[in-house]
């Protein structure tokens, strides 16, 4: 986990063979792996990379590495990746084209479907790597725009939208998420979050571990609240192996205590809050006595937690996916800031505090001093409805799970086309096998997506982005959570080759398809952003630039190409801006080049009331919506831990990522392993052992898995990873696939759902487990989800594969790919 002790992972795989010396050179490149945004040293030889470490001068991650970011090299260079565009024949086959035939496809394609003039019938898709390229931040809004269509999905709604939703009741602005300030707290209060092995999210921390290490070392204390003895977990002062899904409960007995026991003080804040009252109503019934069995975990303990909250000098609250991903999603998120305010730890040193991004929009000036922030216009849920289950939506998402009945339901406004960006939603999202019958209905899809896997073997057009050492990188989206506000920007370091477009040139292709020119140049897009953005500056009176000639303006942008002059734009228009000459600050385009390792823009400092858009212009601490939730929470309260009731949780593993990483030979193996972990007490009430095959069986499938037994889950808890489950035939993933695990998501059936953000519950569901009988053998295999589909034949069970998506003869473009085994079963 150190700088040094895992960057050497990646050496020894030199790819050519060649001396590690002879002819190298080093470049830098930031880390698109992982939120923590980690800088890496990058040697190359030959065009292909060598060796990646960690970059000691890096401003922010100062040379911390992970295995995932020292097996750079593996994944850049991996033989499976894509570097052609596939598109599907006239006998259904996926053939390599060139780009400009791939585009004309996707013209085509898209073109027929837009014709009937249903502006719903094109679905979007955006998976969870466009928030680490440059291109998905960039593209899609535009994208979106153009489409108009309501059909549109993000992996957000697998993820942590109900903290959206949480922050745009309570803040007017679903972006203004509070990040914990590791560095100066004095209690850490972690929910439903494993950042010593995700490294952490929705909070840009590298070496979130050593972090961790030294708030001990300094006399602070770490609580972790989690059904797993997770690595995090292990550091921690005191582990509250809670009940699954029952945060909110523990939570709001929290808050229950902090106003019985007179220990409430927003500080400075106060005159910012409202609905203080209504929170402590709300929380009256909710003591620790009336949660603790639902909960089980004892009064004392919840009384202990609430007083070491609000008795220590600082404290910061975060919760990430265990907090997110579950029945009480929005509710837990909400708890998470409430607990955060009611201590007076919400915007302060120490506690949890909003970052600024430098290309954030220059904030609105801060209103005097005790005087209310100027009224927003707040944030509102379900202005619309999906179609046929009338999920309302959020932050103009559907959840995902609608998709596929959106694809299969007739009627007006039926999607008929999907376009999926970074996204492997058959196995992200639940029923991944109800998702890919949908996509078989599909009229046009296309993926831009270096892999050919279980969704993008579904479209007719694949558009694989350059790899990453060929690609430059700007986290736009983290640089928003950064534990400290900082700025970096890394160029290729490899030059990309004349037919190896990046991202940013694929998706203003793409756009460009979609308007009808496809043959007009990519820069155009860029260009119409640039002009746009500049018109609007120069008439906010706000803006530095404000009456100036957006012409004059747009011709002073320097960069390379259409992506580095919009950079340079957002950086000198941001609030650590040059401004045209006229901003607060000094950043520009040229001034980032000029410090390859970043620059440091100091400690979070507060930022309300200045960032609030609530209508009321205030922090609405009790907003309706939540208000309107709480009944089903007190409907909980009721739950007991039946006898032999299982609720399974997910995990993450330090090596891997999601869906797509098991491909790269470095990262497999060890503990990362598709495994039902379980107590040793059900184990033996099961009759299971170590290395047994479990049946393991939801509301929306059937699973058999290894178990692993260990006490790291706490009885009546069973863990199984996401992201498994390769075994499907026209993939192009041969070393994922010889292992491929079973896919989690096919125990769900998409119908349980955080009701407020749509998000799918993927943790503390109910699952049935049992021994696989010896005369189910020959079962396995030929179940729903653990189809052994090399014996079974391509076309059985496979519902989107037609005979030509099956595994295809050598000499086709897409080499064959090993469906070896049967899941792990
Ligand atoms: N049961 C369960 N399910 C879960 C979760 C869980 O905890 N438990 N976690 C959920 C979470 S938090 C998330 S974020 C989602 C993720 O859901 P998705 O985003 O749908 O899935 P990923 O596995 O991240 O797939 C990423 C895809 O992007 C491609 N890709 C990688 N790099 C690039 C790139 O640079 N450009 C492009 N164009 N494509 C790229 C990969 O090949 C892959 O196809 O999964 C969710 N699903
Ligand atoms: N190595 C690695 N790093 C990753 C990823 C990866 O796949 N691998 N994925 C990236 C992505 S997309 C994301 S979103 C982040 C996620 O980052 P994290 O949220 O830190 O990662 P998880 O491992 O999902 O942690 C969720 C924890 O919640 C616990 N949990 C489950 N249910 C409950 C519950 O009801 N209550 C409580 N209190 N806890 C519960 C689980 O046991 C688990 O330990 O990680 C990112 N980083
Ligand atoms: S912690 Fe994340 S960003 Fe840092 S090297 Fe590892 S994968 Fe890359
Ligand atoms: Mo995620």
């Amino acid at each position: 986990m150190t700088a040094t002790g895992t960057s050497d992972e990646s050496a020894e795989a030199t790819p050519n063979g060649s001396h590690p010396h002879e002819d190298s050179r080093t470049g830098l490149r930031i880390c698109p792996l992982c939120e923590a945004t980690c800088g890496l040293e990058i040697t190359v030889e030959a065009g292909r990379v060598t060796r990646a470490r960690g970059d000691r001068d890096d401003v922010f991650s100062q040379g911390f590495v992970c295995p995932k970011g020292a097996s750079f090299g593996q994944l850049d260079s991996d033989p499976d990746r894509l570097t052609r565009p596939l598109v599907r024949d006239a006998d259904g086959e996926l053939k390599e084209t060139g780009w400009d035939e791939a585009f004309a496809a996707v013209a085509a394609g898209l073109g027929g479907v837009l014709a009937a003039g249903e502006r719903d019938a094109v679905a979007v898709y955006l998976g969870n790597p466009n928030v680490h390229t440059m291109a998905g931040a960039l593209y899609p809004p535009q994208l979106l725009g153009a489409l108009g269509t309501r059909n549109f999905y993000t992996a957000s709604t697998l993820d942590q939208m109900p903290k959206h939703v949480s922050c745009g009741l309570l803040y007017g602005d679903p972006q203004a998420i509070p990040v914990p300030d590791v560095d100066r707290t004095d209690h850490l209060l972690i929910i439903g979050a494993n950042p010593v092995e995700s490294n952490g999210s929705l909070a840009t921390v590298p070496d979130f571990p050593g972090r961790l290490k030294r708030l001990r070392r300094r006399g602070g204390r770490l609580t972790v609240i989690d059904p797993r003895r997770t690595r995090t977990a292990r550091l921690a002062d005191r582990h509250v192996a809670v009940r699954p899904g029952s945060d909110a409960l523990l939570l709001m007995a929290m808050v229950h205590v902090l106003f019985e026991e007179g220990l409430t003080d927003t500080g400075e804040l106060g005159p910012h809050l409202t609905g203080v009252d209504e929170v402590r109503d709300l929380a009256r019934e909710f003591s620790p006595e009336a949660v603790q069995d639902a909960c089980d975990v004892s009064a004392a303990e919840i009384r202990a937690l609430a007083r070491e909250l609000a008795t220590a000098r600082s404290a910061a609250v975060y919760g990430r996916v265990g907090s997110s991903t579950v029945e009480f999603g929005t509710l837990t998120n909400w708890l998470v800031d409430v607990l955060s305010a009611l201590t007076g730890n919400l915007d302060r040193p120490g506690g949890s505090m909003f970052p600024l991004s430098a290309t954030a929009r220059a904030p609105r000036p801060a209103p005097e001093p005790g005087r209310p922030a100027a009224p927003g216009r707040g944030f509102a849920l379900g202005r619309w409805r999906s179609r046929v289950s009338g999920r309302p939506e959020a932050k103009s998402e559907l959840p995902v799970v609608v998709l596929a009945e959106e694809i299969t339901t007739p009627g007006e406004g039926r999607v008929r086309a999907l376009i999926t960006l970074a996204g492997n939603p058959v196995l992200s999202a639940p029923d991944g096998e109800g998702l890919e019958k949908a996509l078989a209905d599909l009229e046009f899809m296309v993926s831009v997506d270096p892999y050919l896997n279980e969704t993008t073997r579904h479209a007719d057009v694949v558009l694989p982005p350059a790899r990453p050492s060929r690609t430059p990188h700007f986290d736009f989206a983290f640089n928003a959570l950064p534990v400290r506000n900082q700025v970096r920007y890394t160029r290729a370091v490899v030059e990309p080759g004349e037919d190896e477009p990046g991202e940013a040139e694929i998706l203003a292709r793409l756009l460009l398809a979609l308007a009808g020119t496809p043959d007009a140049p990519p820069g155009t897009v860029d260009e119409a952003v640039i002009s746009r953005t500049l018109g609007k500056a120069v008439a906010d009176p706000g803006s530095p630039v404000h009456g100036q000639d957006p012409g004059q303006l747009a011709e002073r942008l320097t960069g390379r190409d259409g992506v580095e002059r919009r950079l340079d734009m957002m950086l000198r228009l941001g609030p650590y801006g040059e401004g045209f000459g006229a901003g607060p600050g000094e950043l520009s385009l040229e001034k980032l080049l000029a410090h390859p390792h970043g620059i440091d823009l100091g400690p979070l400092r507060p930022r309300l009331p200045g960032l609030l858009r609530t209508r009321s212009g205030t922090v609405e601490l009790c907003p309706e919506p939540i208000r309107a939730d709480v009944p089903r929470l007190r409907a909980a309260l009721r739950r007991r831990t039946e006898d032999g009731e299982l609720v399974l949780v997910g995990r993450r593993h330090l090596r891997s990522n999601n869906s797509w990483m098991h491909n790269v030979p470095a990262l497999r193996g060890g503990s990362n392993r598709c495994t039902l972990q379980m107590h040793p007490h059900d184990a033996a009430r099961l009759g299971l052992a170590d290395g047994d095959s479990a049946r393991i069986t939801g509301d929306g499938g059937a699973l058999t898995a290894p178990v692993e037994v260990t006490d790291a889950v706490r009885s009546g808890v069973v863990s199984l990873p996401h992201g498994w489950g390769h075994d499907r035939p026209g993939t192009r993933m041969r070393v994922a696939a010889d292992d491929p695990g079973v896919n989690v998501n096919q125990l769900l059936d998409g119908t349980l759902v955080d009701p407020l953000s749509g998000t799918a519950v993927l943790n503390g569901f109910p699952v049935r487990v049992a021994a696989l009988d010896p005369s189910d053998v020959e079962q396995v295999g030929v179940g729903p989800s653990d189809l052994n589909l090399a014996d079974a034949g391509p076309a059985a069970g496979a519902p989107g594969a037609g005979p030509s998506e099956a595994a295809p003869s050598n000499g086709t473009a897409v080499p064959p790919v090993r469906t070896t085994g049967t899941g792990s079963g």
